[in-house]
């Protein structure tokens, strides 16, 4: 399964702490979005998708949940807990995540802006372009 933890540098004094991120310096790319998914429901499942070209860093910047990442291959579960660790995640890679505890807060950083046509909605239609592009 491809995808990495970033773990980023806490800049923490008796005031409490604190986690910078810069584009192309703390992730691997160039930031060009940023959305946050709050107030889910526990066992609410989201994402069920996959993209054509977007990369991510998924941070749980308060609370827990979990991701659950298919390859075409295997899947795996990864504990966001930690709001200065981020999952890092390219293309064509499926996500769905759940579990959330009640203060659960995601922030994620996007390379692109929002676009539905890089989105893969449907499971079938996923394996079949991970097969393809492994033929090419
Ligand atoms: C991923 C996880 C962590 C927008 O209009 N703009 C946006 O930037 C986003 C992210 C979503 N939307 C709309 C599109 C849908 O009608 O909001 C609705 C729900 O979004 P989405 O289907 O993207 O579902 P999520 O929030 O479960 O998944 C998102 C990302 O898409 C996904 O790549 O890794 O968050």
């Amino acid at each position: 399964m491809e995808y990495t933890l970033l773990d980023f540098n806490v800049l923490d004094s008796r005031q409490g702490n604190a986690v910078n991120i810069e584009s192309e310096n703390s992730v691997p790319f160039d930031i060009k979005r940023i959305y946050y998914i709050f107030n889910t429901e526990r066992y609410a499942v989201r994402g069920r998708h996959a993209h054509h070209n977007l990369e991510q860093a998924i941070i749980c910047v308060s609370g827990a949940c979990d991701f659950i990442l298919d390859d075409g291959k295997e899947r795996e579960t990864i504990h966001l807990d930690d709001p200065s660790r981020a999952l890092y995640i390219k293309n064509n890679i499926w996500r769905e995540f759940t579990n959330f505890t009640e203060d659960c807060v995601v922030m994620v950083l996007a390379s692109e802006h929002y676009n539905e046509d890089d989105y893969i909605r449907d499971y079938n239609k996923f394996i079949d372009t991970v097969n393809f592009e492994k033929n090419k």
